[in-house]
C-alpha cells in the first residue's frame, strides 16, 4: 500500500486532535493512500519527543524549516498559531509539497492572498482543516438545501458562541493581532462562514453592517509558552498586557442567492460552552444545527399538510444516507468531535490521491473566499458602513 509522510508543524489543541485523526484514520478507512505519522515540530519548550512519544509520532524536532524541506516529507500539515500560516506553508509549496492548513487560513487577508497565489503558481494541493464541514448532518444540511428540499432560502442565522475567555484566562497568542490577526471573529465565524458557505452552495456578496468589541481589554502577561487554543488554568505573571483583537464579532450580510443572513462570534457567552450552529428558511422548509448536539438535524417540512408540520429531529447516524458514518458505529450510536478530524485526514488522503472526497474540500482559494467575508466585516465595523465583497480582493 502506497505510503505518505505528514510533518505536522505545532502542537496545542490542534495538533492533539490532528494527531489523533493521522493515527486513527487507517484503523477506520479503507485508505488509497497512507499517512506516516513522520515528525512532529515543536518549539524546545514545548518538548516536541514527549508530544511525539505519546501521540507516536516517528521523530520530533525543533527546526520547522528543516522538517519541510526534508525530502522525506510527503505532506506538510500547519497548526501553529495563525501568524505562521504563511511563512510556513510558502516554504512547503516552494518545496512543492501539499500542504494542509488549519482555519483560519492566514491572520490578514495578505497573507492569505499569497498562499493562494504561492499554491497556483506551483500547482500544489492545499487543504483548509474547516472540520464541521465533515460532521454527518452538515453533510445532510448541503445535500437537503442543494437538492433543493428547501426551496429558495430566505433567512441564514449562524452563531459560534463560546464562553471560556474571562478574566482569569491570560494574554494567549489568540487576543494577539500579530499572532492571530482578529479573536473570536477570525477564530470562530471563520467557521460559521465557511459552514454555511458551504450548505447553501452561495457566496456573501455583501456585509451590510457590523459590530466589533473588546470586553476584556487587558489580561495577565504569558510565563513560558502560550499553549495554542484553550489553554485553562495557565499561571501567569502578574503583569498585564493589551488586548488587540475583539472578544465579539456580530455582522449582517446577503448571500448570492438573495437570502440575508447573520453571523455571531463571541468568547464570553456564558452558557454556551461550544455553541456552533445554524438555521436556514427556505420557501418549502427549514433546517436547525447546534454542534452542541452534533448528531442530530432539526427538519421543519413545510410542504406537509399545516396540521401535521412541526420539526423533526433526524439521528445522523445511519450508514447508508449520512456521509462517513458507515465507517465509524451502527444507528445511534453517536459521533464526536475527533471524528470530523479523522473524517477529514481520510478525504485528504483520497484527494492527494487523486479521488474525489466524500465532501467537497476546501482548498487554499476556497478558504480565501471566506478570508475576504472576514475582511469586509471588520472593514465595515471599523467604518461603520456596508461593504461590498468586490470591494475587499
Ligand atoms: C477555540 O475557539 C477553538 O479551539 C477553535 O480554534 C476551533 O476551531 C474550534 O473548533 C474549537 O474552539
Amino acid at each position: 500500500m502506497e505510503t505518505i509522510n505528514v510533518g505536522l508543524i505545532g502542537q496545542g489543541f490542534m495538533g492533539r486532535s490532528h494527531s489523533n485523526a493521522w493515527g486513527q484514520v487507517s484503523k477506520f478507512f479503507q485508505l488509497p493512500l497512507v499517512p506516516v505519522m513522520h515528525t512532529v515540530f515543536g518549539q524546545e519548550e514545548e518538548n516536541p519527543r514527549a508530544f511525539a512519544d505519546n501521540w507516536g509520532w516517528q521523530n520530533a524536532t525543533t527546526d520547522w524549516e528543516q522538517l519541510v524541506a526534508s525530502p522525506e516529507i510527503g505532506l506538510v500539515d500547519i497548526v501553529t498559531p495563525n501568524f505562521m500560516h504563511a511563512p510556513v506553508a510558502r516554504t512547503a509549496i516552494a518545496a512543492g509539497k501539499p500542504c494542509a492548513c488549519e482555519k483560519p487560513i492566514a491572520g490578514t487577508l495578505d497573507d492569505a492572498r499569497e498562499m493562494v497565489e504561492a499554491a497556483k503558481k506551483a500547482n500544489v494541493k492545499t487543504f483548509v482543516w474547516f472540520n464541521y464541514r465533515r460532521v454527518p448532518a452538515v453533510g445532510l444540511a448541503q445535500q437537503l438545501v442543494t437538492s433543493g428540499k428547501l426551496g429558495d432560502i430566505r433567512h441564514v442565522r449562524a452563531v459560534y458562541l463560546q464562553d471560556w475567555a474571562d478574566e482569569s484566562v491570560p494574554l494567549l497568542w489568540r487576543f494577539e493581532k500579530q499572532l492571530t490577526g482578529s479573536g473570536a471573529h477570525g477564530d470562530l465565524n471563520a467557521h460559521i462562514i465557511d459552514m454555511t458557505r458551504f450548505v447553501t452552495g452561495q457566496e456573501i456578496t455583501e456585509v451590510v453592517g457590523a459590530v466589533a468589541e473588546t470586553f476584556i481589554k487587558q489580561r495577565k502577561l504569558m510565563t513560558g509558552t502560550a499553549a495554542g487554543g484553550i489553554a485553562a488554568g495557565m499561571k501567569g505573571a502578574e503583569q498585564m498586557g493589551r488586548v488587540t483583537v475583539d472578544d465579539t464579532v456580530l455582522f449582517l450580510a446577503r448571500f448570492s442567492g438573495g437570502a440575508v443572513a447573520s453571523f455571531e462570534a463571541a468568547r464570553q457567552a456564558t452558557g454556551n460552552q461550544n455553541r456552533n450552529g445554524f438555521e436556514i428558511n427556505g420557501t418549502r422548509g427549514s433546517l436547525k444545527f447546534d454542534f452542541e448536539r452534533m448528531n442530530e438535524l432539526e427538519y421543519y417540512d413545510a410542504t406537509l399538510p399545516r396540521a401535521v408540520q412541526g420539526w423533526t429531529t433526524i439521528m445522523c447516524t445511519h450508514a447508508a444516507d449520512h456521509p462517513y458514518v458507515a465507517n465509524w458505529w451502527p444507528d445511534a450510536h453517536p459521533i464526536g468531535y475527533e471524528h470530523c478530524f479523522t473524517n477529514q485526514a481520510y478525504d485528504i488522503m483520497q484527494v492527494l490521491a487523486g479521488q474525489e472526497p466524500t465532501v467537497p474540500m476546501p482548498d487554499f482559494e476556497d478558504a480565501y473566499q471566506t478570508q475576504r467575508v472576514l475582511e469586509a466585516s471588520l472593514l465595515s465595523a471599523a467604518e461603520r458602513r456596508p461593504v461590498k465583497l468586490e470591494e475587499v480582493k
